[in-house]
């Protein structure tokens, strides 16, 4: 395990191919032992409200408020770096979601990130995404599948008929404590799960300043008493309203409200 990697090389990759994986940066035991954690959370009551799937795949929004091994991930130097570099200085953590997915899981559908709303996606990055491996992510255990060099596509979705068990999908493997990080156009999906063990990942979305953050409904903003608690470096990532409830955050959809 090594707390370092090579951000040059990280940043060429997902200019060049849309992705990237950086191996190996925080310890498995600390990863597999905050998988259990997570898999707690989906299971109490208290936090069905914020979880979106059904028996084989789940999203739980609003990590950051429920474990605070969350920051961690959310602020690790190499992941912030890599972010910066395409996002600016004042881009921000805006959600951090844990995503297990259990064994008979179909594939996920092919998609892009957040680029739904563009009337022209922009040819500068508007999100980079990630997810850490908090167990092992493996080709038979769901590993996340990315196309490369979707990226430059600038399609808002992926294009019909493209087909996810072929070679355009590529899964992208990796140890517990490894991260992949991809720019927000590439498009990629959940691969179906035909192992045995769950596979958790914890999914940490870094945008500009500004994106308007209210498209994504399921994103949870940070509790005030959150942000207290907060180390500075990872304050400094997450400068967006702070409140308990989305209403009180987020601006309401003006695409909606004219009636477009
Ligand atoms: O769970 C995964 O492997 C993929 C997650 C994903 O597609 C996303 O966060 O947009």
């Amino acid at each position: 395990m090594s707390e370092s990697a090579d951000i040059e090389q990280a940043i060429e990759e997902i200019d060049t191919y849309g992705y990237c994986l950086l191996p190996d940066l925080l310890p498995a035991d600390w990863c597999n032992e905050f998988a259990q954690g997570c898999l707690q959370l989906h299971a109490d009551d208290n936090c069905r409200a914020d979880i979106v799937g059904d028996e084989y795949y789940q999203t739980l929004f609003g990590m950051m408020n429920r474990d605070d091994r969350t920051w961690r991930c959310a602020s690790h130097p190499a992941a912030v770096a890599v972010a910066r570099h395409f996002l600016g200085d004042d881009c921000r953590v805006v959600e951090a979601c844990s995503k297990p997915t259990w064994p008979g899981a179909p594939h996920q559908p092919l998609h892009v990130d957040s680029a739904g709303h563009f009337r022209q996606v922009p040819d500068t990055p508007w999100m980079i995404n990630s997810i850490w491996m908090l167990s092992d992510f493996t080709v038979d255990n769901g590993a996340t599948g990315v196309v490369p060099m979707s990226h430059r596509s600038r399609l808002r979705h992926p294009p019909a008929g493209l087909d996810p068990d072929g070679p355009q999908v590529q899964p992208v493997i990796g140890v517990a404590g490894s991260l992949l990080m991809w720019h927000g156009g590439t498009i990629h999906m959940a691969r179906a799960h035909r192992g045995s063990a769950v596979r958790l990942g914890l999914n940490v979305a870094y945008y500009p300043i500004w994106f308007n953050n209210w498209i994504e409904n399921g994103h949870q903003p940070v509790w005030p008493e959150t942000y207290e608690r907060m180390p500075e470096q990872m304050q400094q990532l997450c400068t967006g309203k702070r409140a308990r409830h989305r209403d009180d955050a987020y601006e309401s959809d003006p695409v909606a409200e004219i009636g477009a």
